[in-house]
């Protein structure tokens, strides 16, 4: 992999633009151009990426832990879903759809629940509390001290993406746990109640001895997140469906509409939520329909 460099070093890509990357090396930050092989490849290097340079070209990119197209990273273990509790309102399909991609991609998602100053009006942190994911609160605007030991420890020795829509405040989020304004933050639009999308690239930045990478917010979850091979392991992202895995009356249900299912009888006497119940249905949904040449081109097109 690394036959075109001579004495390469190694270092971590922290973020890149327009073809232009800033890799941190043990002599610092350097700004490199990729080979033009990663684009003819359609395999160009990510934020999060373990790479070889040498004379200001990544000649390399090392083997990938896992990567993600939504938020766009690699070599990721933890990915923060922030949520907010109000301004912009949470779309729980949207979180149910991210946390779903994360452990398909061997990446432990954990709830943030962000702006607790301002209540919990739409019930998202009530509807997720029994949900057995890791869930964390904060409030950015008047931080807990003991809420923001718990994030840092959450984030201690592991490499934590942020993902969730645009203004729930992310960006943030990374000034608060780095105590310093290295992002960009912007405010919610009064008229609309939504994020202006102020950070437009990832961005890795050292924080307690592991690394947090603020993402661009995004709305709308494309099914192209998902790849064809997905759907055997979709019910298993749903850990609440545990107890009723191989309790269906078909050894191959799916969950969707074969009678029988236990899954769907423990959504209808309430034992699991029927929000999230759709949320899997959205899922299966999306992969099933997922043509492979139009995964491969999206693959293209993201370069995973
Ligand atoms: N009320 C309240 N506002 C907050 C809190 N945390 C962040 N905000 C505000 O939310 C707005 C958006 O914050 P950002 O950090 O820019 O949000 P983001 O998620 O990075 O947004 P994008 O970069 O567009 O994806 C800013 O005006 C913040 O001051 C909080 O705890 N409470
Ligand atoms: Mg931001
Ligand atoms: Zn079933």
């Amino acid at each position: 992999m690394s036959g075109m460099c001579s004495a390469p070093e190694e270092g971590v890509i922290v973020k890149g633009v327009g073809g232009l990357y800033t890799v941190r090396t043990s002599r610092g930050l350097q700004e490199c151009r990729a080979r033009g092989i990663f684009r003819k490849n359609n395999t160009p290097p990510l934020v999060g990426d373990r790479v070889l340079t040498a004379d200001g070209v990544i000649c390399g990119i090392l083997p990938r832990k896992n990567s993600l197209s939504r938020p766009l990273c690699a070599n990721i273990d933890r990915l923060f879903i922030v949520i907010s509790l109000a301004d912009p309102e949470p779309n729980t399909r949207n979180i149910d759809l991210l946390a779903a991609c994360a452990q398909l991609r061997d990446i432990e998602p954990v709830l943030v629940f962000n702006k607790l100053d301002l209540g919990d009006v739409y019930g998202v942190r009530r509807a997720y509390g029994s949900v057995p994911f890791l869930q964390a609160d904060i409030c950015v605007r008047h931080p807990d001290p003991g809420d923001v030991q718990r994030l840092i420890r959450l984030i201690e020795g592991r490499t934590v993406a942020l993902g969730g829509a645009s203004g729930v405040g992310k960006s943030s989020l990374v000034n608060l746990l780095r105590q310093s304004d290295v992002a960009l933050t912007g405010d919610i639009s009064r008229k609309l109640r939504r994020g202006r999308n102020t950070t437009r690239h990832a961005q890795l930045f050292e924080l307690c001895g592991g690394r947090i990478i603020d993402t661009p917010g995004f709305s709308s979850f494309l099914p192209e997140y998902f790849r064809p091979e997905d759907l055997q392991a979709l019910s298993g992202c749903f850990p609440e469906f545990a107890p009723y895995e191989g309790k269906c009356r078909f050894a191959d249900c799916a969950h969707i509409r074969e009678p029988g299912c236990a899954v769907r009888q423990a959504v209808d006497c309430g034992a699991i939520a029927r929000g999230r119940y759709e949320g899997y249905v959205a899922a299966h949904e999306y992969i099933s329909g997922l043509k492979p040449w139009k995964n491969d081109e999206t693959k293209r097109k993201n370069g995973i």
